[in-house]
This record gives structure tokens, C-alpha cells and sequence, in this order.
């Protein structure tokens, strides 16, 4: 895919200029005239590396690149400063903001091509790093740090627009038994396909992440507890109806999932969240497995 740019220059004829020979080399070039817009144009283009003029009336490049690398969304993205300026101090003060390089005026297209490559190649290895700190690797499901992360965002955003959300765990139930039974490698084959099924039933806006070893948890943001059980209902069937295919022979799983749903008016904290998850989970080990559990403050409800 075509790598984007975003370039931003008050002056028509330079960002001409740039368009010109960033398009003849195959680039998605975006552009601002002024510095004011740059945030906002930045979420939704989601550029890979922006140009940025120094000086531009209302708000120059050193007031923009603060910005951008003061925001969590748009800190990673490689800013390359344009300035006609010859003073050191102000190279100086870009690389202090967390430029990461500049090019000096009159451009020079070859200068400007190898300077893009570079940061280019930089963000790219960032992006990968990113992924890998993130992403469980077997899986490639958000992975137990960055799951409790989101979990923590998502209940920030929950008590702003007052909505209920529901945590929920799940556990393959005798797993030992496939690893034991077919090998280590069979058992991460039905954790892999297990992920895919779980990830299918969900919504786009839905957030599932390996919590550990064969646990896997769903954050349900904005949602019924009724949608939650008949979601972990619907899931529980499916996956004791699913054949899974490990070297020629045909396994079947089940699973237990214990759901802890969350009201606007319960100011529980995450690590509660989690623990009674957890608990509601473990009650449905206790009661026979291959069953899912809503956990109340003052009872546990059987839902099958
Ligand atoms: P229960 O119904 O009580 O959950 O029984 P269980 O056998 O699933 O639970 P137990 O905690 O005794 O065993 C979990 C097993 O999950 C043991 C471990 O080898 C396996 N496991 C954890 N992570 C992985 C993994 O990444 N790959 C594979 N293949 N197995 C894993
Ligand atoms: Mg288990």
C-alpha cells in the first residue's frame, strides 16, 4: 500500500512543489496550509510521516510538532522539519520538541526522497515494535497488558456516556487433557481457531484479548447484560459443536465463561472487575463445566 504524507506549508507553490515529487514517486500526499488543522487532519489521515513548515502564520511548526508529540495518537509518527531558517538553535529546538529530522530550503528532491525513506523505515520498525509489545503471537489477539489497558480506557469512556459494559473470562475447560492427548502443538492450533471464532461472534467494537495461557477475555462495551450471556450463550454452542482438526483427528472443546457486568452506578475498580470475573468463571468450573455465569455482588445467577 501506498505510504502517506502529510504535508504542511503555508505556501501554495511549495506544497505544490512537494505534491509534484512526492506523487511522481508513488506517495498518498495530504496537505494543510496551516498549522491550526494539522491535529485534526493527522486522526483522520493517519499519515506515516508529515512534512512540517517551520514558519506559518497562527501557529508555526514548533507549536505543531509540541502538539503532535504531546498526543498519545500521533506521538509515533516521524515529523521531518521544512525550514528556511540557517539559526542552530532552532534545529536545536525542533529535535528538543521531537523532530525527527529536518530538511533545509531551497528543497532538494533527492535530499527530500532520502530523508523520507529514512524516517519511513524508522516508523515502520516502530509500528512492528508496537505490534509485537501489543499482539499475543500465537493468537494475534490484543495480549494481557494492553487488554487490561483498553479495559482501563474503555471504563473511562463507559462513565462519560453512561453505559453499562460486561468483562467477560473464558476458560477452555480440560485442556491438559488436548496437550496431553495430541501434543503441544495441537493444543496451540485450537487456540488459534478458538481466537478466530470468538473474534467472529463479537462486534468490530468489541475488545478480545488472550488474557493467559488457554484464558481469553471480551470487553462488551455499551451493552445489555441479556446481550452479553446470549452472546457467551451463542458462543459456548458453537464452540462444543465445532470440529476442531488437529493432524487428522477430530477434536471437540468446551468452554467455561464467567461474565461480571457493570452498571454506571457501580464504581467498581478494574482489578475487582477482573477478580469477579474470575469468581463467576470459577463457578462455573464448579458447576459442571461447559456453562456460562453472571456474577452478582450478592448471588451467582446459573444461565445453563
Ligand atoms: P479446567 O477445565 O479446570 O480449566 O482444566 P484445564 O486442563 O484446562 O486447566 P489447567 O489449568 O489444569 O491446564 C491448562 C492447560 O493449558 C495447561 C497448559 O499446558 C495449557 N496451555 C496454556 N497455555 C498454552 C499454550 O500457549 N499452548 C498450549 N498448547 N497449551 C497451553
Ligand atoms: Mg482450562
Amino acid at each position: 500500500m501506498s505510504k502517506k504524507v502529510l504535508v504542511v506549508d503555508d505556501n501554495k507553490n511549495n506544497i505544490r512543489l512537494f505534491v509534484d515529487i512526492l506523487e511522481e514517486e508513488g506517495y498518498t500526499v495530504f496537505t494543510a496550509e496551516n498549522g491550526l488543522t494539522v491535529l485534526e487532519l493527522t486522526y483522520i489521515v493517519q499519515p506515516d510521516v508529515i512534512l512540517l513548515d517551520i514558519m506559518m502564520p497562527e501557529m508555526d511548526g514548533f507549536k505543531v510538532c509540541e502538539q503532535l508529540k504531546r498526543d498519545n495518537e500521533t506521538q509515533d509518527i516521524p515529523v521531518i522539519m521544512i525550514t528556511a531558517k540557517r539559526d542552530s538553535n532552532d534545529l536545536h529546538k525542533a529535535f528538543e520538541l521531537g523532530a525527527f529530522d529536518y530538511i533545509k530550503k531551497p528543497i532538494n528532491e533527492i535530499e527530500l526522497l532520502a530523508r523520507l525513506k529514512s524516517a519511513l523505515k524508522v516508523k515502520e520498525y516502530l509500528d512492528l515494535l508496537k505490534a509485537m509489545a501489543t499482539t499475543d503471537g500465537l493468537t494475534g489477539l490484543y495480549n494481557h497488558s494492553l487488554l487490561l489497558e483498553l479495559l482501563k480506557k474503555e471504563l473511562l469512556k463507559q462513565e462519560r456516556n453512561n453505559q453499562k459494559i460486561a468483562f467477560v473470562m473464558i476458560d477452555i475447560d480440560r485442556f491438559k487433557t488436548v496437550n496431553d492427548t495430541y501434543g503441544h502443538t495441537a493444543g496451540d492450533i485450537v487456540l488459534k481457531e478458538l481466537a478466530k471464532i470468538i473474534r467472529k461472534n463479537v462486534r468490530a467494537s468489541d475488545i478480545v484479548g488472550r488474557y493467559g495461557g488457554e484464558e481469553f477475555s471480551i470487553i462488551l462495551s455499551d451493552t445489555e447484560l441479556n446481550d452479553a450471556v446470549n452472546l457467551c450463550e451463542r458462543m459456548r454452542l458453537e464452540v462444543q459443536n465445532h470440529e476442531f482438526i488437529l493432524f487428522d483427528k477430530s477434536v471437540h472443546i468446551t468452554l467455561s465463561m464467567g461474565i461480571f457486568f457493570k452498571t454506571p452506578q457501580n464504581t467498581i475498580a478494574l482489578g475487582d472487575i477482573i477478580k469477579n470475573a474470575d469468581q463467576a468463571l470459577y463457578t462455573a468450573k464448579n458447576n459442571g463445566r461447559n456453562r456460562v455465569e453472571v456474577y452478582r455482588a450478592d448471588e451467582i445467577i446459573l444461565n445453563s
